[in-house]
């Protein structure tokens, strides 16, 4: 497996369907390495150590984690599935930005940003990487986020653990949500 496909398979097996694979993860969403590499060779998927690491080391993002003990793995972000990541509310930016497609817009300007199949809204503290977000599902449109407002008017933000440029909420009324023109 390429780095990216590997990449891809555990955001996958860690994100959102560890049964697939037969993995167990816990209640805060930590697979054992060691099995996950077990039940990854089952699966056909021949995956060691030291590839997981490269990915960790060389990925432009930080998807995982590791304990301290480096026994276990989690994703940083991303779930779909109820896993309590345990993260503390933290102040974030003044403002952040979410990338979509120019399809999404109208229904978000109407209905406030949802978190949709995973269990936060994504935000970028970049419009680069939020350009890079939105352009996945179309052609992308870059929304202002007026987080250190949100944030002050009583709404939970969250940084990632291994992205700390990813910043998770749970939803994003429309009043806090502006259009970045080009
Ligand atoms: C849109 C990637 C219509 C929302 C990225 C988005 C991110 C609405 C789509 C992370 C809506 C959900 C997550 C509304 C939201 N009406 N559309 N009211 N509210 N949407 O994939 O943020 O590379 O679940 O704008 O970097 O694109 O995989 O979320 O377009 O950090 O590590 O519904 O995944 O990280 O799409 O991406 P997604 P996302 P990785």
């Amino acid at each position: 497996m390429d780095s990216t496909a590997l990449s891809k398979f555990l955001s996958y097996v860690l994100r959102h369907h560890p049964e697939a694979i037969g993995l167990e993860l816990d209640e805060n969403g930590w697979a054992k390495v060691s099995e996950l590499i077990k039940k990854a060779k089952e699966d056909g998927r021949y995956i060691d150590r030291n590839a997981i690491r490269d990915i960790m080391q060389n990925s432009s993002k930080q998807r995982f984690i590791l304990s301290s003990d480096g026994k276990y793995i989690r994703a940083g972000y991303g779930h779909s599935i109820d896993v309590d990541l345990q993260l503390k509310p933290k102040t974030p930016p003044e403002k952040l930005y979410h990338g979509t497609a120019r399809n999404n817009v109208a229904s978000i300007l109407e209905n406030g940003l949802q978190a949709q199949s995973r269990n936060f809204v994504h935000l970028s503290t970049t419009v680069d990487e939020a350009r890079n977000v939105g352009g996945r599902h179309g052609e992308p449109v870059i929304l202002l986020i007026f987080s250190r407002r949100m944030s002050c008017e009583g709404y939970d933000f969250f940084q990632s653990e291994s992205e700390k440029s990813i910043w998770l909420t749970s939803y994003v009324p429309n009043p806090y949500i502006d259009q970045l023109k080009k």
